[in-house]
């Protein structure tokens, strides 16, 4: 955000609560920094609300909501409603017009709580922005396995891995036939502030999913944390794409796709995936990275 000199004014504080090599921060930072409008965020309970909010400080120098765990989207939904009331009774002054709505959570409160609630304000065609903070498992409360727990992770409630797959939660928003569903990472900053700004432009519910590393759970040097996440889109294990309007398109093809174990050997939470016994879950875990992309392809390819 710039002010009227064009100097850029931080939306974000500094000296949060977040652990130190924790994505999340540099992922918010970018969306509030995105555009000059002003942002009015609903924060589900979990890693960022808790450490960006920790009563009686709060790092959002724009005004922040803290919801349940489960209801952040309906909360900016009935925001949003309030403000379409008051716009249409010409109560707004020409700044309050120009409101932005956003509500964000991580993936135990979007992809798994939160999800029908989701589900419903996309219904509704709420004017919002809804984030996912993806750092694949309810990291707050200790590292429980969540929908989007990549398979064969270790956690505290998967201690030997994850026998099961993880939801494809921006595939599901792109299926609400919403106008814009993506997904990125905290690593991307240019394509992360790229979508954000677009996604705010759009007048209709838009979904953002994004990886975030979490050095704490993920069990990786916090200074690899960006690193990490940028191996994660040249395996292809978190591709950057976007459905706009039922396009679908792949925002960065890996010039030479690496090997899973590129994405995994960094993070102990894999480490029992790179013994010689495990090999053939290597292999599957490969095996769905791979389809997943393939599965992509095809629907880029599809003719609109
Ligand atoms: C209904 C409900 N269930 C459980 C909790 C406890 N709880 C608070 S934060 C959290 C985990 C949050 O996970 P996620 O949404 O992925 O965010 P993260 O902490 O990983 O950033 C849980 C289980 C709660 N506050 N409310
Ligand atoms: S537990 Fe993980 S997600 Fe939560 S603040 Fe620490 S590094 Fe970030
Ligand atoms: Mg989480």
């Amino acid at each position: 955000m710039t002010n009227s000199k064009n100097k850029t004014i931080e939306r974000l504080a500094s000296g949060h609560r977040m652990c130190p090599g924790c994505s999340i921060p540099v992922a918010l930072k970018t969306i509030l920094n995105s555009i000059d409008d002003p942002i009015i965020t609903s924060n589900a309970t979990g890693c960022s609300e808790i450490c960006f909010g920790m009563y009686p400080f709060t790092a959002f120098k724009t005004p922040w909501i803290h919801s349940l765990f489960e209801n952040s989207p309906s909360v900016i939904s009935g925001l949003e409603a309030l403000w379409k009331a008051k716009k249409r009774k010409k109560q707004l002054s020409a700044q309050e017009k120009k409101i932005k709505f956003l509500s964000i959570g991580g993936d135990g409160a979007v992809s798994d709580i939160g999800f029908q609630w989701l589900s419903g304000a996309l219904e509704r065609n709420t004017n919002a922005l809804f984030v996912c903070f993806d750092n694949e498992g309810f990291m707050n409360t200790g590292n429980q396995r969540s929908s989007s727990t990549p398979l064969f992770s270790s956690t505290s409630t998967s201690p030997s891995g994850k026998l099961n797959q993880r939801k494809p939660l921006t595939e599901i928003m792109a299926a609400h036939k919403i106008p814009f569903s993506a997904q990125t990472t905290a690593a991307h900053f240019a394509d992360l502030k790229q979508k954000a700004k677009k996604a705010f432009s759009i007048t209709g519910p838009c979904f953002l999913n994004i990886l975030c590393s979490c050095p704490t759970n993920w069990k990786n040097n916090p200074q690899e944390s960006l690193e990490i996440l940028k191996k994660a889109v040249e395996t292809n294990f978190w591709p950057l794409f976007e459905v706009e309007n039922g396009k679908w398109k792949i925002n960065q093809k890996p010039i030479k796709k690496l090997p899973i174990e590129e994405f995994l050997k960094k993070q102990k939470r894999f480490n029992h995936l790179l013994k010689p016994e495990n090999k053939v879950l290597l292999q599957k875990l490969q095996q769905e990275v791979d389809q997943n992309f393939n599965d992509l392809l095809a629907m880029e390819n599809l003719k609109k």
